[in-house]
């Protein structure tokens, strides 16, 4: 059995659903959860989804995944653009990592066009409300099923 991919969520995205629907759409992170499980299984995986408030326990989740996940798929949320901590856990990973955002933040405020972890993740998904996850999920299944397929 394959190891889960891990789907990390970041601080505040506990609310989705729940305030700015106009942002962020109307589905809340438990939806997502079982979207993601399901999409997760079509490939023959298992998707382990939690989310923080704390930029440490992120951290800490990241580290885990080094020896207990297949990828990570992260929405890191506001930590995006401010955290090196999380850019340095995502940097010792050597599974695929997938940065997922449910907004496109190159098209709002200019404080949000920067992120940590682009430059050191495999992709990015932005933009399609809680379709980002789910791409996302199945970026990060299809790059590790071929990875198999060719070893
Ligand atoms: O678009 C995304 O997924 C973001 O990662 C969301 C973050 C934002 O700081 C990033 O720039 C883009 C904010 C998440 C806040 O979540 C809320 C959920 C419901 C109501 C209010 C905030």
């Amino acid at each position: 059995m394959s190891k889960p991919i891990y789907v990390l969520s970041g601080p505040n995205l506990n609310l989705l659903g729940v305030r700015e629907p106009e942002i962020y759409g109307y589905e809340t992170l438990e939806d997502i959860r079982v979207l993601c499980e399901e999409r997760a299984a079509v490939f023959g995986f298992e998707a382990v989804c939690r989310q923080s408030n704390h930029e440490g326990e992120l951290v800490a989740w990241i580290q885990e995944a080094r020896t207990e996940a297949s990828a990570v798929v992260i929405n890191a949320a506001a930590y995006t653009h401010t955290s090196v901590a999380i850019l340095d856990a995502l940097k010792m990973l050597k599974i695929p990592t997938v940065e997922c955002h449910l907004s496109n933040p190159a098209t709002r405020e200019a404080f949000r066009h920067h992120s940590y972890l682009s430059p050191v993740v495999t992709g990015v998904v932005a933009g399609f409300g809680s379709n980002s996850y789910l791409l996302a999920v199945e970026a990060a299944a299809r790059l590790v099923n071929a990875a198999a397929a060719k070893a």
